[in-house]
């Protein structure tokens, strides 16, 4: 709770250029939040969890500022919500540290995604990767936050928190708000292009499966010509059809259509054609996202003034909580 409204905390890694997952899983409906008057937003550019895996410093540098842009670009407005880079923010590691030491290893190793990324890493599995959901735990319980929106694959990562705010509230009285699932309108989860019983990640190394939120026309509708179906040959929304059945989630999606008017359009179409009919909705979609996106790339002053102003607001809200924590947890107040 902050000046008396509920708030809520959510955020993106800011590596490479988000897709139309991340878009309609995520941000699409955190822009639908911007009419709820009494709930206090707070987005986190997450460039410190990024560098859980290897990044090149120009790449890393300029995904987050693509990230900022395409935050304001889907609409969230900056002036209404605290769209912050995670790195302006020192309390986020401090509290992480501090947070770490009351988590334990047998809870880090049941979580499922650190076995997911090891095995794509497994060159680099850093204890950074090991211990981010601490890091994780911090973003959310700086803010205080209410609500957490989740997808299925994060819930897990959201029972941790919890159970860390718990331990330490538990030790200490009530320093941190308990957070909540935040269910949105549409919680679409969309899978990759190439294999349809995957999802979709930004980090997927072929291109060809992900539509990245800066594809231009022409390569939308190629990656969705290239889709992977099936060999049926008729439209059908059914697990046993997940190929099909990411066409039509997708076209639902992004046209607020339901599943039952998406059949109905498409009965007697073929695979082509209802590629073509999603590509097309998608590109509908994404090309006004993209002359913003332009647009606000040529004002720098803006963006720098919206990046510094930002910064100020969430570490002044991280701040209170965190001397609360450091107070608590026994560490010497600086003499003033
Ligand atoms: N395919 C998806 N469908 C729906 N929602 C998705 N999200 C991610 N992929 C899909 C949601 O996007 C938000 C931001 O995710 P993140 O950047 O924090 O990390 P992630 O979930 O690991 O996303 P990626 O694209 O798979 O990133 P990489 O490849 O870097 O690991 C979250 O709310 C997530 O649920």
């Amino acid at each position: 709770m902050i000046d008396g409204k509920k708030t809520m905390l959510s955020g993106m890694q800011s590596t490479g250029i988000i897709t139309l997952g991340n878009y309609l899983g995520a941000l699409k409906n955190w822009v639908n939040l911007n009419e709820e008057e009494d709930i206090k937003c707070f987005y986190g550019i997450m460039d410190l969890h990024s560098i859980t895996v290897r990044q090149e410093p120009a790449n890393l540098r300029k995904s987050a500022r693509t990230l900022l842009l395409l935050y304001i670009a889907a609409g969230l407005d900056p002036e209404k919500n605290c769209i912050f880079f995670q790195s302006h923010v020192p309390a986020h590691p401090q509290l992480a540290w501090i947070l770490n030491c009351y988590t334990y290893m047998g809870e880090m190793n049941r979580m499922t995604q650190f076995k997911d990324k090891a095995a794509k890493h497994a060159d680099n599995i850093n204890t950074g990767l090991f211990t981010y959901p601490v890091l994780m735990a911090a973003d959310i319980l700086l803010y205080q936050a209410d609500y957490v929106p989740v997808g299925k694959d994060q819930m897990q990562h959201l029972e941790i928190t919890r159970d860390i705010a718990n331990r330490f509230n538990g030790i200490y009285g009530d320093v941190f708000t308990i957070p909540e699932a935040y269910i949105g309108k549409s919680g679409a989860r969309i899978m990759s292009l190439q294999d349809p019983t995957k999802k979709m990640s930004k980090s997927d190394e072929n291109p060809n499966a992900t539509i990245s939120l800066l594809d231009d026309k022409d390569t939308i509708m190629r990656k969705f010509k290239k889709a992977v179906t099936d060999s049926d040959g008729f439209i059908a929304y059914s697990d046993d059809k997940p190929g099909i059945k990411n066409l039509i989630d997708i076209y639902c999606a992004v046209t607020s259509k339901s599943v039952d008017e998406a059949l109905k359009e498409s009965d007697g179409m073929g695979y082509g054609q209802l590629k073509e009919m999603v590509g097309e909705a998608v590109v509908a979609e994404l090309v006004p996202l993209q002359e913003r996106f332009e647009a606000l790339s040529k004002d720098k002053e803006y963006i720098d003034k919206i990046i510094k102003e930002n910064a100020e607001q969430a570490s002044y809200y991280a701040n209170k909580t965190l001397r609360k924590v450091m107070k608590k947890v026994g560490f010497t107040e600086l003499p003033r």
